[in-house]
C-alpha cells in the first residue's frame, strides 16, 4: 500500500519549492495529471477490495483536493509576486525629458498661429467666427458687395476665374473673405459681430505679393454702431496683437466699393534698416483697411439700411505674421522648407490666449 502521508508530504513540499508559475505547473501535472502520481494511486483503486476502496477512496480524494488547493494558493501568490516584480522593473523616471514625438516635433506655420491669435483676440471681444467657401461666385465675391459689373475695382482684383459654364456665368477663387460676410448676414438675422479669416486668390506675384495669401475680415452690424466702435475695436485688436499699450493709429480716407467712407490704418512705429518697432519712431506703417458698411452691402444682404449700419475691416495675415515675428521673406511662407519652419514655426502647445500670451 501507498503510504499516502508521504506522498502528501512530497508534493506540498514540491510545491513549496516551486519558485515560478511554469514550475508549479510541472509539479501539478506530476501530481494531478493523467500519469501523475495522485492520479496513479487513485488508478489503483479499481483493484481493491471494497473495503480497501471504502477507506482508500475518502483519503484519497481528500489528497487530491488538499494538493489542488495548495497548488491554487501557491499560483495566485507567485503570480502576485511576478506582478510586484514586474511593477518594480518597470518604474518610469518621470523627470525624464519625453522623447521627441510628432506633437513635441511639429511646428504650426506662423500663418496658422496669427490667424489663430487674431481670432482669439476677436473670440475675447465677443466675435464669433464664420467661413466660407474659396470658390465663390460673382454674385458673392462682387455684386452683392457693391462692385458692379463693369466697375474699375473689379479689375484691382486680379480675380482667378474658371472656365465659363453654359449659361455665360463663371465661378472664381474669392479675391477676399467679404463674400463670408455676405452669405453669414443673408443666412441670419442682425444683430451681427464676427471675423471671417481664411484664405484668398488673387492673379499677382512678386516680391511682395503670393497668388495665395489670407485674410481676415471682421463686421459689426446693430442699430446704432458707429465709428467710435471702430476706432475702440481696432485699437484695443492692435494693443492685444502687438503686445503693447503703446499702440498709436492714424485714419486716412480711401476707397472700398463696400464701405462709405472708407479709411486704411496706419500704426506709428519706428524703422531702423529692418527692424520695426511698433508704437514708437514718427514713422507709420498701413496696416488694414475699414469702414461703415455701405447701404447697398446691407440691402443686398437683406437689411434695411434705415434701420442696421456697422462697421466693417479686414487686413492681411501674411504680412501681419511678417511683421510681428521679423521674417523677411514673404515667399518662404509657401516653400515648404522644414529648416523654415523649424526656426520661424510654433510648437503645437503653445496655445494663443490672451491670458496665457500670445506668443510666448
Ligand atoms: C476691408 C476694408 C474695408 C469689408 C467690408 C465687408 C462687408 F461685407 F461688410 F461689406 N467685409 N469686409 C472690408 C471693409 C474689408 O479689407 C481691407
Amino acid at each position: 500500500m501507498t503510504d499516502l502521508q508521504k506522498l502528501e508530504d512530497d508534493v506540498l513540499a514540491a510545491i513549496g519549492g516551486a519558485t515560478t508559475e511554469q514550475a508549479l505547473e510541472e509539479v501539478r501535472v506530476g501530481a494531478l495529471g493523467k500519469k501523475g502520481s495522485i492520479s496513479q494511486v487513485m488508478k489503483g483503486l479499481g483493484k481493491m477490495s471494497p473495503e480497501e476502496r471504502k477507506e482508500m477512496g475518502p483519503k484519497l480524494n481528500g489528497l487530491k483536493n488538499k494538493v489542488a488547493d495548495a497548488i491554487a494558493l501557491a499560483k495566485s501568490a507567485l503570480h502576485e509576486a511576478a506582478l510586484e516584480a514586474r511593477l518594480k522593473s518597470e518604474t518610469i523616471d518621470i523627470t525624464q525629458p519625453a522623447r521627441p514625438t510628432p506633437l513635441s516635433e511639429g511646428r504650426i506655420h506662423p500663418i496658422s498661429q496669427v490667424m489663430d491669435e487674431i481670432t482669439a483676440i476677436f473670440a475675447d471681444l465677443g466675435f464669433g467666427v464664420e467661413e466660407g467657401p474659396d470658390i465663390e461666385t460673382d454674385h458673392y465675391n462682387f455684386e452683392a458687395l457693391n462692385f458692379p459689373e463693369g466697375h474699375p475695382a473689379r479689375e484691382m482684383h486680379d480675380t482667378f476665374y474658371f472656365n465659363e459654364k453654359e449659361d455665360g456665368s463663371r465661378l472664381l477663387l474669392r479675391t477676399h473673405t467679404s463674400p463670408v460676410q455676405v452669405r453669414t448676414m443673408e443666412a441670419g438675422k442682425p444683430p451681427f459681430r464676427f471675423v471671417a479669416p481664411g484664405r484668398t486668390f488673387r492673379c499677382d506675384s512678386d516680391q511682395t505679393h503670393t497668388p495665395q495669401f489670407h485674410q481676415i475680415e471682421g463686421l459689426v452690424i446693430d442699430e446704432k454702431t458707429h465709428m467710435g466702435h471702430l476706432k475702440w475695436t481696432l485699437e484695443e485688436f492692435l494693443r492685444a496683437f502687438f503686445e503693447t499699450d503703446k499702440v498709436e493709429i492714424l485714419f486716412r480716407p480711401s476707397f472700398f466699393p463696400f464701405t462709405e467712407p472708407s479709411m486704411e490704418v496706419d500704426v506709428r512705429c519706428a524703422r531702423n534698416g529692418n527692424e520695426i518697432r511698433i508704437g514708437e519712431g514718427d514713422d507709420w506703417m498701413e496696416i488694414l483697411g475699414c469702414g461703415m458698411v455701405h447701404p447697398n452691402v446691407l440691402k443686398a444682404a437683406g437689411m434695411d439700411p434705415e434701420k442696421y449700419q456697422g462697421f466693417a475691416f479686414g487686413m492681411g495675415i501674411d504680412r501681419l505674421a511678417m511683421l510681428k515675428y521679423g521674417i523677411p521673406d514673404l515667399r518662404a511662407f509657401f516653400e515648404t522648407d522644414l529648416r523654415w519652419l523649424r526656426h520661424y514655426g510654433f510648437s503645437a502647445l503653445d496655445i494663443p490666449t490672451l491670458a496665457g500670451g500670445l506668443s510666448s
